[in-house]
């Protein structure tokens, strides 16, 4: 097991000690970020004590370690999965060669393009959430939109050990530029499309952790099948913090789910607005948004950047070394979805080009099977009602779908018709001018707002009554 160093400034294990030139760098940037964490990070709470969790190790039985601690001072550092002995790359032109310890000269600049991108996304995400504590439905969701706050900044810490370990002068420039662009600004936005939406609302909160921390799964785990070994490494630890941002989404949406379904059973009605709780409509709706701008982020459906990434070894498939085929994909074809006039039909495209369409069918699969566990609750309520997904043409803005407009099952349909109809398949102002009336703080230890059933346990084998965040 590869302890993590906490004598140093920035915990770590890969000895940084023994690298005093990225040390400093490193060192220089610290004050920065926390700089950066005190003006965009979670606003009104950095001097509260929180029960976090923290990483100690990257050892798979036991990571973590729980106990109070401010936001500010949480131990961000530099954590990377143990090395694979032998790990050689295992896709595209370089397949079977020694794993890249450096970056191959030729790549730099593509490669640091990927990092800046899954950089990028990590401090946008703070950026966007950090209101939403004033709102909490209960300390325990407060302490779980700190947690994931606190991650990703650490896993923006894990890009730039990379940009300044591996890129000398452009890695440290992008190092800085990362805490300078904004979410939704203007003149410096953030990279990616989601990342600059508002997140102004905890149901929008949830809708993001499952959707869009979602695309953060499958990207990352592309990342981590790369040739260049640190990125893989950094990659395969950032997935096991994950794992709970996608947790806190999907519980917390089933939560919303099961609070609407037993509103609707005691006062037998569908207008839970009386009785404020968030009806299945309004749920579907914001489903639909989340749903769709987070399908964006995997990138046009025929795209040569995708292909080179593979090529070059850089980025895999998700799985890639389960797959049993040549691992190259120079011959083979893959079914992408495409607009044909006033259809929308599937057609066998080269497989490098539908790399990101092959990705984004990963992740559909991966979103079916949460909606599935949202309407069993719904389902058990003896409730006649199913989410769904909407098809991924569905309000599009990045690939082909981009440029006509399409209903929710998938049919291309007239601008009239969007026009008509969008308000019942996107959230409207009422939608959101209610859900923003729903957004009262509830900050009493095991009291919940009446929008979203209590969670079945609490954090670490605590009681849900638990005083997760000591706001005295
Ligand atoms: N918005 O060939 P194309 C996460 C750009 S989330 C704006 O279609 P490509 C997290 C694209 O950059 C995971 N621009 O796509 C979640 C390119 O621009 P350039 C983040 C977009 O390059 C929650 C141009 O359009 N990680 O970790 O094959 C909380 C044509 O590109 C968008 C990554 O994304 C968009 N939606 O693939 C916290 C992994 N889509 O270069 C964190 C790294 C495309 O011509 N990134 N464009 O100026 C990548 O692998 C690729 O950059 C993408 C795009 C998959 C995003």
């Amino acid at each position: 097991m590869a302890g993590i160093d906490y004598s140093s400034l920035i915990p770590n294990n890969v000895s940084l000690h023994e690298n005093r030139r990225l040390q400093r760098a490193l060192e220089d940037w610290q004050p920065k970020f926390l700089e950066w964490w005190q003006d965009m990070g979670p606003l009104g709470f950095q001097a509260k004590e929180t029960y976090l969790r923290t990483a100690v190790s990257v050892d798979a039985k036991g990571w973590a370690q729980f106990d109070y601690i401010r936001m500010p001072e949480y131990r961000w550092g530099i954590f990377l999965a143990e090395p694979e002995p032998g790990r050689q790359v295992n896709f595209g032109d370089h397949k079977g060669q020694p794993a890249w310890q450096d970056v191959p000269g030729e790549y730099r600049g593509t490669l640091r393009r990927l990092i800046v991108t899954q950089g990028d996304t990590e401090p946008a995400s703070v950026e966007q959430q950090r209101h939403l504590g004033r709102t909490c439905p209960s300390l325990y969701d407060l302490r779980n939109i700190f947690q994931v706050n606190v991650e990703e900044g650490r896993h923006l810490w894990a890009m730039v050990y990379l940009l300044d370990a591996h890129f000398g002068r452009d890695g440290r420039e992008e190092s800085e530029a990362l805490l300078q662009r904004r979410s939704g600004d203007a003149d410096k936005p953030r990279i990616l499309g989601a990342f600059n939406e508002k997140t102004p609302d905890w149901l929008s909160f949830f809708m993001f952790c499952f959707f869009t921390d979602r695309d953060g799964k499958y990207q990352l785990a592309s990342l981590a099948e790369s040739g260049f070994d640190p990125l893989s490494r950094t990659c395969r630890f950032m997935l096991t913090e994950e794992a709970h941002h996608m947790f806190v989404g999907e519980a917390g949406i089933m939560r919303i789910v099961q609070r609407a379904c037993e509103l609707m059973r005691e006062h037998k009605t569908d207008d839970l607005r009386k009785h404020g709780g968030i009806d299945l409509p309004t749920i579907q709706r914001y489903l639909n948004f989340h749903c769709s701008v987070s399908l964006d982020l995997f990138g046009s459906e025929i795209s040569t950047n995708a292909a080179n990434f593979y090529t070059l070894g850089l980025k895999g498939r998700f799985e890639e070394t389960k797959k049993t085929d040549d691992h190259l994909l120079k011959q083979a074809t893959y079914p992408v979805a495409e607009v044909d006039g006033e259809r929308i039909v599937t057609r066998e495209e080269p497989a490098l080009v539908s790399l990101n369409e092959r990705l984004r069918d990963d992740y559909v699969a991966d979103c079916e099977r949460g909606v599935t566990r949202w309407n069993e609750v719904i389902r058990k309520h003896g409730i006649d009602f199913e989410l769904t997904l909407p098809h991924r043409a569905f309000h599009r803005a990045i690939g082909s779908f981009g440029e006509v407009r399409v209903s929710p099952d998938g049919r291309i349909i007239s601008q009239a018709e969007w026009d008509a109809r969008h308000r019942d398949w996107l959230p409207t102002e009422d939608d959101k001018e209610y859900i923003q009336s729903l957004m009262q703080p509830v900050v009493e230890p095991g009291k919940f707002a009446s929008w979203i059933a209590p969670p079945a346990r609490g954090v670490n084998g605590l009681p849900v009554d638990f005083e997760y965040v000591r706001l005295g």
